[in-house]
């Protein structure tokens, strides 16, 4: 029996190792997609951003560019504005929103939230230098666990980000919960602006998860990568394929590890609220997989009345002309 003490001291290493616990003892095996954001792997996502089969950053940035002026007017109904943004990452396309803001008014506070600290800094010191206003505040916390928001600013309102589909990740419910959790924490009159990605025909949504390039790909095995690094474990990457496929009932494309041949893998025990010390021994048919992530597709209005259901008010809708990809505003009622 090997023990590791050293990299599981930390509470960010003890999570991975709980999700881990949780996600490959049970079956069908799962992981979740918050796992793919270490270091390395907001690096792979932002090449993935980039991608030409990838349309959903640049439509949505088309969005912004098209509408800043007006989201932002509207968001703020004559008020000053603070912005946060959930699951922020490289906060590229934000920059757009940012800039609307500083026409507006002469300082905004920008509070960038993400589980991973690398691209939160750099954005920072990017954001800072570029958009003069703009004041960020970055926090490292997974929103998911807990979004404890600071009190607005006096007579200043919230305008809550969440965009990039984001919320595509959770499923129908958690969905329903996260929204309605962000909507407790908001005052009557603050703003919420969420980006989904829509339902449209098949090769395309295919298509950007199965880049020629290879990204998405090493995206989705960088996950087994991770936990070599962080648990010890012992996976060999090369013996898992990615898979990305349609799921029309669910109205999500998912994400597999499906392992090619009958395999054992094994991660190093730890004594944690989780761990029995013991190692836990992991083993594979041929064929099976590791469901690593959703990304749900919404239909049209669906959004909406998520929104309204939890106590929003939808103020307005953008959509680009192909109609993939919306971006929608809702006041906290
Ligand atoms: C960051 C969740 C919006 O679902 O499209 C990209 C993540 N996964 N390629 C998405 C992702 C594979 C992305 N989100």
């Amino acid at each position: 029996m090997t023990t590791l003490s050293l990299p599981l001291n930390s509470v960010a290493a003890q999570h991975v190792f709980a999700a881990v616990n949780e996600g490959l003892l049970s079956s069908p095996k799962a992981l979740p997609a918050w796992l793919f954001y270490d270091e390395t792997g907001s690096r792979l996502f932002d090449r993935i951003t980039e991608l030409p089969e990838y349309y959903p950053t640049r439509t949505e940035r088309a969005i912004f560019a098209a509408n800043a002026a007006e989201i932002i007017a509207l968001a703020a109904d004559s008020h000053a504005l603070q912005i946060i943004e959930l699951g922020a990452g490289s906060c590229d396309k934000t920059r757009i929103l940012l800039q609307a803001a500083v026409e507006r008014q002469d300082t905004v506070l920008y509070e960038p939230v993400d589980v991973s600290p690398a691209p939160l800094e750099e954005a920072r010191e990017r954001i800072e230098r570029e958009i003069p206003g703009v004041l960020v505040s970055p926090r490292v916390q997974d929103y998911t666990r807990s979004l404890a928001l600071d009190p607005p600013l006096s007579g200043e309102r919230r305008l809550v980000l969440y965009i990039g589909s984001s919320i595509g990740n959770f499923e129908p419910a958690e969905a329903h919960a996260l929204l309605a959790e962000i909507r407790s924490t908001l005052d009557p009159g603050d703003t919420l602006l969420v980006g989904v990605d829509l339902v449209k025909e098949e090769a395309l949504l295919h298509a950007a998860y199965n880049d020629e390039a290879g990204v998405t790909e090493a995206f989705n095995r960088n996950l087994l990568h991770r936990l070599n690094r962080e648990l010890g474990a012992n996976f060999k990457p090369d013996l898992f394929a990615h898979r990305a496929i349609w799921n029309p009932q669910h109205s999500r494309i998912e994400m597999h590890l499906e392992s090619l041949l009958r395999q054992i893998v094994t991660i190093p025990g730890c004594h944690t609220e989780s761990g029995t010390g013991r190692d836990m021994q992991i083993e594979f048919a041929r064929g099976e997989t590791i469901h690593t992530e959703n990304s749900y597709k919404y239909r049209p209005g669906q959004t909406e009345s998520m929104l309204e259901s939890v106590g929003f008010t939808p103020l307005k809708t953008w959509t680009d002309k192909r109609g993939w990809f919306a971006v929608s505003l809702a006041r906290a009622a």
